[in-house]
C-alpha cells in the first residue's frame, strides 16, 4: 500500500458484526471469559484494547516498522525506551533535546543510575569520541526542538552496529511523511503523538515504533508491566487524524517555506532556520534524509529565528493574533513559542548557551490556515521591530 493509503487503512478492518467502516472506540476495561484462563485473546484493558491496536498498526505500517506501542505521552514513550537498560548503563543523547525529555533523563533517569552524555550528534567524531563500553544506546533527536538541527541517521546507523548500540530516533518533528528513521537503519523510533500525528491539539499521547520480534517482546513487556497507555478515546481520535496526516504535513510545509523565506529577508532577524532553505547549514543532509515515500524533499512547520533581546521577542510574541503563543506545535492551527521561558525553561542556562538557545529565539509551528493571514500576522507583529 502507498503511503497516503495506509495512512487511510492501515491496521482498520471493517467492524465483523455491522460492517461499521471506522473501528469503534472499545470503551472498556476488561473481557469476560467463558473460563479460567480461556479467553478471545482480550483479557484487560491496559494489556489489550482493539482500537489502541488499530491505531499502533497504522503507525507501525506508515513508519515502515513491525511493532507499534502506544503510551499516555511522548514522555510516556520516552520513559519506557529507557526502562530497556539497567543501572551502570551509559546513554549518548542529542544535547539540544525537548526540554522534558532533557529534564527527565538528567532527574528522573539519572537517580536510578543511567549515565548519560550530551552529544552533538551532529559532529560525527564527537559521538565516536562519547561510545565506552558501557554505552548501550545513541537517542538522536533530529530535526533539534527548538534549533533545527539534524543527525545523520544512516552513519550514526552505521556506528550503532558497528559498536552493538541501540539507535532510537525521536521523530516527532517532521512525522513519517517526511522521515521513516527505521529505512535508515535505526532500531527504535517514537513520536509525541500530541503533535503531527494527533494533528489538532486535542490529544497527549506517544508511541514506539521498532522492526525486530526481539525489541518489540521487550517494549510490549514494558508498555503491559508499567502501564503508561492512553485511553482508547484518545487512541481513536489518533487513528482518525492519522487519515490526513498526508495533507496536512503537505500544507504545514508548504506555509513555512513560505514564512521562513519572508522571515529570512526581513531584517529584524539575525539567523531564521528552516531545513529546506538552502542557507539552512544542512540542507544538503535534509534533501537526502527529509523525504516523503514517494521521494519528494520537504519538512515540517517548524521554523525558527533570533532577534536579538528577550524584550524585542516579547514585543513580537504579545502582538500575534492568529499565531496563539502556547507550549505544543504540529496543530493545524499555527502556534508560537519562546523556548527559553517556556518549552526548555528546565534546561540549565549553561547548556541552552552550548546549544545556541538564546533568549531571542522563536519557535514557530506553522499552521495550515491561509498563508496571507498567517503572513499579515508576522507583518503586523514586526511592525516597529
Ligand atoms: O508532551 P509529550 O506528548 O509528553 O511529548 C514530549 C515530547 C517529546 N519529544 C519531542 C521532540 C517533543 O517536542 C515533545 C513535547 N514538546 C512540546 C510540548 C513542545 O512544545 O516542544
Amino acid at each position: 500500500m502507498k503511503f497516503a493509503t495506509a495512512a487511510i487503512h492501515a491496521g482498520q478492518e471493517k467492524d465483523a458484526k455491522t460492517g461499521a467502516v471506522i473501528p469503534p472506540i472499545f470503551q472498556n476495561s476488561t473481557y469476560a471469559q467463558s473460563g479460567p484462563g480461556e479467553h478471545t485473546g482480550y483479557e484487560y484493558g491496559r494489556t489489550q484494547n482493539p482500537t489502541r491496536e488499530a491505531m499502533e498498526k497504522n503507525i507501525a505500517e506508515l513508519e515502515s516498522g513491525t511493532h507499534g506501542f502506544a503510551f499516555s505521552s511522548g514522555l510516556a514513550a520516552i520513559s519506557t525506551v529507557s526502562q530497556l537498560f539497567k543501572a551502570g548503563d551509559h546513554i549518548i543523547s542529542t544535547e539540544n533535546v525537548y526540554g522534558g525529555t532533557y529534564r527527565f533523563f538528567t532527574q528522573i533517569m539519572e537517580k536510578f543510575g543511567l549515565k548519560f552524555s550530551w552529544i552533538d550528534t551532529s559532529d560525527l567524531q564527537a559521538i565516536a569520541d562519547a561510545i565506552t563500553p558501557a554505552t548501550k544506546m545513541i537517542f538522536v533527536e533530529t530535526p533539534t526542538n527548538p534549533m533545527l538541527v539534524l543527525s545523520d541517521l544512516t552513519a550514526i546507523a552505521r556506528m550503532c552496529r558497528e559498536n552493538n548500540l541501540l539507535l532510537a530516533v525521536d521523530n516527532t518533528f517532521l512525522s513519517p511523511y517526511f522521515q521513516r528513521p527505521l529505512e535508515f537503519g535505526a532500531d527504535i523510533v517514537l513520536h509525541s503523538t500530541t503533535k503531527y500525528l494527533n494533528g489538532h491539539s486535542d490529544v497527549i499521547g506517544g508511541i514506539i515504533v521498532v522492526k525486530s520480534d526481539t525489541l518489540a517482546e521487550k517494549i510490549g513487556f514494558l508498555q503491559n508491566a508499567v502501564g503508561a497507555v492512553p485511553g482508547p478515546f484518545d487512541a481513536w481520535l489518533v487513528l482518525r487524524s492519522l487519515k490526513t496526516l498526508p495533507l496536512r504535513m503537505k500544507a504545514h510545509a508548504k506555509n513555512a517555506y513560505k514564512i521562513a523565506e519572508f522571515l529570512q529577508e526581513h531584517p529584524a532577524f539575525h539567523t531564521v532556520s528552516y531545513p529546506d532553505l538552502p542557507s539552512h547549514p544542512q540542507h544538503a543532509l535534509a534533501m537526502k534524509q527529509h523525504l516523503t515515500p514517494e521521494g519528494h524533499f520537504g519538512s515540517s512547520g517548524m521554523v525558527t529565528c533570533i532577534v536579538d533581546s528577550f524584550e524585542k521577542a516579547q514585543n513580537i510574541l504579545r502582538k500575534l493574533r492568529v499565531f496563539t503563543l502556547a507550549e505544543s506545535l504540529g496543530g493545524v492551527e499555527s502556534l508560537v513559542c519562546h523556548p527559553a521561558s517556556m518549552t526548555h525553561a528546565s534546561v540549565p542556562v549553561e547548556m541552552r548557551a552550548k546549544i545556541g538557545l538564546s533568549d531571542g529565539l522563536i519557535r514557530f509551528s506553522v499552521g495550515v490556515e491561509d498563508i496571507d493571514d498567517l503572513m499579515q500576522d508576522i507583518d503586523q507583529a514586526l511592525k516597529g521591530v
